[in-house]
């Protein structure tokens, strides 16, 4: 019989807790657990060709199947490559494992070739990173770090000499059914639930904001809006659970918000946060009475002053409270929010419509028209940059489609690797990215994945030649903008040459068909579509600053002799230039 490594116990603890992938790159120091995967049946090695892919790939495998993921790094630059995969992994709640192989237990601390400490760079992205210096220690290692990342929601980091991997396992471990499925409840005592419904009871206008926590309690929540006759407004992590088959929805809030959210969250005068920890604080009204409702008590009141914080999970309090707040009767402050809203993103719509042929092509009429040509439970995978404005805004959730971006962290390049996890993990779901052409250049090299692997991901890259996002940055600060432009290759060739469909986009009439032709291929496509660099997009309320910003640097521009620049800026975003 074959000798039983500490490697092959380490993935078939893996393999106990319901991880199915490691995703990563080879390496001399991790050679003993990627062959242990090769000898077990149900768990894969994903080759990708950069560790910060793997690791995104990972994050986005364990928030889209609840089930852990695992990413690996060879010892030294292998593992330092995994870093901002993880820090979007666990600061998404992800649970991931990431196994960091090190460098011979005998040469620890000797400054060793490729030699390095993990413990201290993984500190900040992880809940748990410990090293296994003998064979003994790895099946409570192994097991304490899966716990902390399916009990913390986070990303755990073993840290694997490759020589101890490769030795006989000797310790048997904790076995331990894990039960993933599992969710205790976790409802807020009486009290606190009486002082809740009371409150809701008083106000007058009361407005229901919506992040992630709401997971699974759409129906709950959309019953106590109809209730008590509240608005619902989300941040973008909670567009998915709470904007689809929801006729109280006003939009949401937030640098990339968009509809009623903002004025249903200043105008109501009780605001109830449910489940989110959205971060900006200058998107929050100082007028209303406010309470927040979460799971994670330690989140309560870090971003908003509370008059009451409510620990439990939002599904169970909104079930808990139905029965215990009266029904309201006047609806005027939600009509009124419904009205704001649909003028709103009514304009929205119909501007996306209007640009249709519209040279350069607009990229509105691009994510409006995936979203019209995707399937109904489709994940999107969108890049940092304008990529997420415009899926924020266009692309419908229908409670079956996922949108995946990297909404906390907010790194580049994050769309293709995540969309990579995605279509491992679901190989016959539609997967479609939204590139940035910066953030899909910053790791082009794992578009070869796409052909490794046949995955069948359709990336669309908004090709506006710019580092668009901080260009916009730059002008509302007041900066002309510097450095952000990009010198492409025609993506669509690239992908062609190597041996990937490609289909170049530069005449607005060919974005439906071209589109369409994508979505409909078998194979992984890479769609190029040219795109307005200066469309630009402007949170829903502007500070008079930001203005003056703008104005700031387009005066700049103009003085630098570049007012053509000016007058092409200022005609691509009519609809969006502030007004003081
Ligand atoms: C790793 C990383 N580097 C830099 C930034 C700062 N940043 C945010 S958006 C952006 C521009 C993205 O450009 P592109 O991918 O072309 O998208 P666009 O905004 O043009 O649609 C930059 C540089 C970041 N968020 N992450
Ligand atoms: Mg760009």
């Amino acid at each position: 019989m074959a000798r039983r490594t500490v490697a092959d116990q380490f993935v078939e603890i893996l393999l106990a807790a319901g991880v199915r992938r490691m995703y990563g790159v080879v390496g001399d120091s991790l050679n003993p657990v990627v062959d242990a995967v090769r000898r077990h049946d149900d768990i894969q090695w994903v080759h990708v060709r950069h560790e910060e892919t793997g690791a995104f790939a990972a994050g986005a495998e364990a928030q889209l199947t609840g089930r852990p993921a695992a990413c690996a790094g060879s010892c030294g630059p292998g593992n330092v490559h995994l870093i901002n995969g993880l820090y979007d992994a666990h600061r998404s709640m992800a649970p991931v494992i990431a196994l960091a192989a090190q460098v011979p237990s005998t040469e620890i601390g000797t400054s060793y070739f490729q030699e390095t400490t993990p413990g201290l760079y993984f500190r900040e992205c992880s809940y748990y990173c410990e090293t296994v210096s003998r064979p003994e220690q790895l099946p409570r290692v192994a097991q304490i770090a899966i716990q902390e990342a399916i009990g913390r929601a986070g990303v755990a980091v073993v840290v694997l000499p490759g020589d101890v991997a490769d030795q006989q396992a000797t310790a048997t471990y904790l076995e331990h059914p894990y039960r993933l499925e599992q969710q205790p409840t976790a409802r807020p005592s009486d009290a606190v639930l009486e002082e809740l419904a009371q409150m809701i009871d008083r106000a007058r206008r009361v407005t229901l904001f919506c992040g992630r926590g709401v997971a699974g309690a759409h129906d709950d929540v959309v019953a106590l809006a109809a209730r008590i006759k509240a608005p619902i407004g989300f941040a973008l992590r909670g567009k998915d659970w709470i904007a689809y088959d929801n006729p109280y929805e006003v939009g949401m809030s937030g640098l990339l918000g968009y509809g009623a959210c903002y004025d249903a969250m200043h105008e109501c005068d009780l605001l109830v946060l449910l489940g989110t920890d959205f971060p900006y604080v200058q998107f929050m009204p100082s007028e209303p009475k406010v309470v927040q409702v979460d799971l994670r008590r330690e989140r309560l009141g870090r971003r908003s002053k509370l008059d009451l914080g409510v620990w439990g999970d939002a599904g169970e309090t909104v079930r808990a409270l139905l029965p215990r707040v009266a029904e309201k009767s006047d609806s005027s402050f939600l009509d009124r929010m419904l009205r704001r809203h649909e003028e709103l993103v009514g304009r929205l719509r119909t501007y996306a419509e209007e640009v249709s042929d519209r040279r350069p092509i607009h990229p509105e009429h691009v994510a409006s028209t995936l979203d019209r040509f995707a399937t109904d439970d489709a994940v999107f995978t969108v890049d940092t940059g304008m990529s997420t404005v415009w899926a924020a805004r266009l692309i419908n959730a229908t409670g079956r489609r996922r949108l995946l971006g990297s909404f906390v962290h907010g790194s580049m390049a994050n769309a293709l690797p995540q969309a990579i996890g995605a279509q491992v993990a679901y190989p016959g779901r539609q997967v479609v990215a939204l590139c940035g052409d910066g953030g899909f250049a910053m790791l082009m090299g794992d578009f070869l994945t796409l052909l490794q692997y046949d995955l069948p991901v359709k990336v669309v890259i908004f090709n506006n030649g710019s580092l668009g996002m901080v260009a916009l940055e730059m002008l509302v600060a007041g900066y002309p903008p510097y450095q952000t432009g990009l010198k492409n290759p025609d993506f669509a060739a690239m992908a062609r040459a190597a041996g990937v469909k490609g289909i170049r986009i530069e005449d607005p009439a060919d974005v439906r068909q071209g589109l369409r032709e994508a979505l409909e291929t078998d194979g992984p496509v890479l769609v190029d579509v040219l795109t307005d660099p200066n469309a630009l997009s402007m949170p829903p309320k502007i500070k008079g600053e930001q203005v003056r910003g703008f104005a700031l640097a387009m005066t700049r521009l103009v003085l630098a002799g570049e007012a053509d620049e000016v007058v092409n800026m200022a005609r691509s975003n009519l609809r969006n230039l502030p007004r003081p």
